[in-house]
């Protein structure tokens, strides 16, 4: 006779924490993981790796937690940012903020340590009421405790992170979690597969026809394209809409390549003009924060700062809390932006008539006028280089090669950057978004190389690099086709300044002269370049982008280029007081 297998050794078959949590994820389509390893987590990165995700390791958990908040950008899906207790977590929690304060979707996974003994606060290895902690700066936080709850927790934060607004989310797993045992059967039972995680949102119909109906009294209107109506991806429709109104548009700093930089309704080069000038603007994924000045003030074209410049709004939203937040909204229409965008359009009718030929005439010109000087500027060579004439080629580069990322980072190298180079295609640039936080260049930077395998070119201010620098290894270790450009004036702002005492120490916003930052970049067996003249550094440029190896150009500019805080002085509380 044969033998027989007992039901019960059948029943027995066992799955942990660890495997778990790996399924949960991949049942939900997630294939990439950013973080850094260390008790609890550390077999959970391995075993993620065995189970054929990529799992990318940092040198630090916040460039780990910003690649994973603009992986969600890139991808409408939640980036993974993988964590140990206490100090892991709280390095990755200035990310998770960040992708909060963004609208990016992202889960910090952050093992924890023995609850009973955190809650008693009898002094654990990494003790840290990490729950507590997260909530203030997430869209939503959650807590599992036991294994079967695994597929529960990670549906919710899926749901969390990616419904309506997306957000950070933060997901607390004790190490106690992960070596727990259940039954396989039941396990595979508990997992969830999330159906339609972020659910179309209809705008109402009156609410459609409202903003209509105040569109078609404008005599100068403006549609502002935000980072919202990037992440929606909804290109096309937004596009028609555009192009079917025949309104000139403003790109916000994410939103530029949305339509191509080059659009003829594009209105960038006439921002100071289109701003104050127009008499209804409509708001696309944009909110009117300080990036806007607040919808009112000088910008605007009020007197003084608090004055309101007598602008009607439309604003497409999915936050219905947005609407009014600085100014009154006469038309908010709620709603995801592909569908609130495609009843715009179904809306519009066949008399449509555009707005007046004076309008648009007036942009035109006042366009011309600021690429003509732009022009004439971008036209010099000076010695050493310029901001203007290093991101001359920079804009050449990224023309010739519209597929690439534009990462962006520093003051005065942001703001021209941002001014400067065009861009061509939708989500194509990253950039310090709705904070102005320094250090998102090389976590962006992996994670845009990682998600899309398309090059990247990070433009850098010297001191901005310097807060994500050392993750040029993790570029070399994964060997990425990552180009970064600092634009180096030997400081924060500039490197001209000097102890006003004749002190040994040097002024506070200054580095070290001719650091050598490529060398940064050869210690990993990437290729370094230093460039002091234009023909140089396109030179590195072109090779960076065709060898795809890491590359990092010491673009050396003027000591003294550069405006304190960039193009946003007035912030200052010091100008203020001027
Ligand atoms: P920017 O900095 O480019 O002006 P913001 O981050 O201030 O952009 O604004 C983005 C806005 O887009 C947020 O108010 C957010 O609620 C909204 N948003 C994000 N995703 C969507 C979406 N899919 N549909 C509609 N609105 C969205
Ligand atoms: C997390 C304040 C804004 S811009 C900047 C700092 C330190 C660096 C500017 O110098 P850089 O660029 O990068 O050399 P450039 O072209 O002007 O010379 N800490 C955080 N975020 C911010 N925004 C700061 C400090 C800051």
């Amino acid at each position: 006779m044969g033998t027989v297998v007992p039901q019960v050794a059948q029943s027995q078959e066992v799955t942990d924490g660890f495997h778990l949590v790996i399924d949960a994820l991949k049942l939900n389509g997630i294939d990439t993981i950013f973080g850094l390893p260390g008790i609890p987590i550390t077999d959970l990165a391995r075993k993620a790796q065995a189970a054929g995700m990529r799992v990318i390791s940092f040198r630090h958990e916040q460039n780990a937690g910003n690649a994973a908040a603009i992986a969600g950008f890139m991808t409408q899906k939640p980036g993974i940012c993988l964590t140990v207790s206490a100090p892991g977590f709280l390095n990755g929690l200035t990310a998770l903020a960040n992708a909060t304060t963004n609208c990016f979707p992202m889960i910090l996974v952050s093992g924890s340590s023995e609850r009973e003994i955190v809650d008693l606060q009898q002094g654990d290895y990494e003790e840290m009421d990490q729950l507590a902690i997260a909530r203030p700066f997430a869209k939503a936080a959650f807590r599992v405790l036991h294994a079967e709850d695994i597929g529960v927790g990670v549906a919710r934060a899926i749901r969390a992170a990616v419904s309506g607004r997306p957000g950070g989310v933060y997901l607390d797993l004790p190490g106690r979690l992960f070596p727990q045992t259940i039954d396989a059967a039941a396990a595979a039972k508990s997992l969830i597969k999330v159906v339609d995680p972020a659910p179309r949102q209809i705008p109402a119909q009156d609410a459609v026809q409202r903003a209509l109906g105040l569109l078609r009294t404008a005599r100068r209107p403006l549609i502002v394209l935000g980072k919202g109506a990037a992440y929606a991806q909804a290109d096309a429709e937004i596009r028609a809409l555009v192009e079917r109104t025949g309104i000139p548009y403003l790109p916000m700093s994410m939103a530029k390549g949305l339509l191509p930089d080059t659009h003829p309704q594009c209105a960038s080069a006439a921002r100071s003009f289109v701003l104050p000038e127009a008499d209804v603007v409509m708001l696309v994924g944009a909110r009117l924060n300080w990036l806007l000045s607040h919808g009112k003030g000088k910008t605007w074209g009020g007197k003084d700062p608090k004055d309101w410049g007598g602008q009607r709004f439309v604003q497409v939203d999915i936050s219905p809390q947005e609407a009014d937040s600085n100014v009154r909204i006469d038309a908010p229409v709620v709603g995801d932006i592909g569908s609130c965008v495609s009843a715009l359009l179904a809306g519009i009718g066949s008399d449509w008539a555009g707005p007046p030929a004076e309008w648009l005439a007036a942009v035109a010109e006042r366009k011309a006028k600021n690429v003509a000087k732009m022009a004439e500027t971008l036209a010099k060579n000076p010695a050493p280089m310029n901001f203007h004439s290093a991101l001359n080629v920079v804009r050449d580069i990224v023309k010739a090669n519209p597929d690439a990322y534009l990462v962006n980072e520093g003051a005065n190298a942001l703001d021209f950057t941002r001014s400067i180079v065009d861009m061509y295609q939708p989500r194509k640039r990253l950039d310090v978004g709705t904070w102005g936080v320094m250090g998102v260049g090389m976590g962006f930077s992996v994670a845009a190389a990682v998600v899309s395998g398309q090059p990247v070119i990070a433009v850098e201010g010297d001191s901005a690099f310097g807060f994500s620098g050392m993750e040029v290894e993790t570029i070399c270790r994964y060997n990425l086709p990552v180009c970064v450009v600092i634009l180096n004036n030997n400081g924060v702002y500039r490197g001209d300044e000097r102890n006003p005492t004749g002190g040994r120490d040097p002024a506070p916003l200054v580095f070290v002269k001719d650091a050598r930052y490529e060398k940064v970049m050869e210690a990993f067996g990437g290729v370094g370049a230093y460039a002091t003249t234009p023909e140089e550094l396109r030179a590195a440029m072109e090779e960076a982008i065709r060898s795809r190896r890491p590359t990092l150009i010491n673009a050396v500019i003027d000591e003294g280029a550069g405006t304190e805080s960039g193009r946003i002085t007035s912030l200052n509380p010091a100008a203020k007081r001027k």
